[in-house]
């Protein structure tokens, strides 16, 4: 069994000030709602319905914790590793200047001041990338220069023909040569599975997991 597949609901939080305490390295989902966050949470640790995933845009309105552990093999009991965070949508139904700065405050918030941040997957719609909210995102992480990222191109199986393809790999490209960040893409579909073990080889890269001990003299 895989790290991803551990995963388990822990808690969910409307306000920063009740945030888990900062224990163990997190990977937030971050991007528009209705991107497929969930989804993709869903598809990582094989859980059908861990993170709701939804036909109603706007469901996920919380910070939802899921804890990924290990078991201690004497006492069987879980070592949390790590916390897949997955950080409210914004923008696909109506929004008022309200919400955009409820949500600015909160994932704003919380990518730019959580100190146990290792990574962002900014999930994108495929069809539409870089939509404002997802820019914000990107603006966002300025502030982490050393927090990891990787741009998630999601729904990739709604994109029917060759050139359609072409065309949002170079515009991605082409994005990714203005991120100051450091920044890796990735080609996914949460729905069909596409693209899963590479996320899930990128994570255990940010995670130290798997990677060779140094050899010894
Ligand atoms: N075709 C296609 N549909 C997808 C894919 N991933 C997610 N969806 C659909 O997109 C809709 C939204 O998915 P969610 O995972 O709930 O999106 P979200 O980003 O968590 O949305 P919020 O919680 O509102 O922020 C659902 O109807 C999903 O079935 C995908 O890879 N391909
Ligand atoms: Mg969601």
């Amino acid at each position: 069994m895989s790290i991803y597949e551990s995963a388990l609901f822990t808690v969910s939080s409307s306000r920063l000030d009740n945030l888990p305490a900062p224990s163990v390295p997190e990977i937030a989902f971050a991007g528009r709602s209705n991107a497929g966050k969930s989804t993709a949470i869903n598809a990582l640790t094989r859980q059908g319905r861990l993170a709701f995933a939804s036909k109603t845009p706007g469901r996920t309105q919380l910070i939802n914790f899921f804890e990924l552990a290990r078991k201690d093999k004497v006492t069987h009991e879980r070592l949390p590793v790590a916390y897949l965070v997955d950080l409210p949508g914004y923008g696909y139904a109506k929004t008022t200047a309200e919400i955009r700065s409820s949500w600015s405050e909160l994932v704003g918030g919380y990518i730019s001041s959580r100190s146990s941040l290792l990574g962002v997957v900014v999930v994108m719609d495929a069809r539409r990338p870089f939509m404002p909210s997802d820019e914000w995102v990107i603006e966002f992480m300025k502030g982490r220069p050393t927090a990891k990222m990787v741009w998630l191109i999601n729904k990739v199986d709604q994109l029917r023909t060759v050139s359609e393809r072409r065309a949002v790999i170079a515009a991605v490209n082409e994005r990714a040569k203005s991120c100051p960040n450091p920044v890796s893409v990735q080609y996914f579909s949460g729905l069909k599975k596409i693209g899963v073990e590479e996320l899930r080889a990128t994570l255990d890269e940010w995670l130290g997991i798997g990677q060779a001990a140094p050899a010894s003299k």
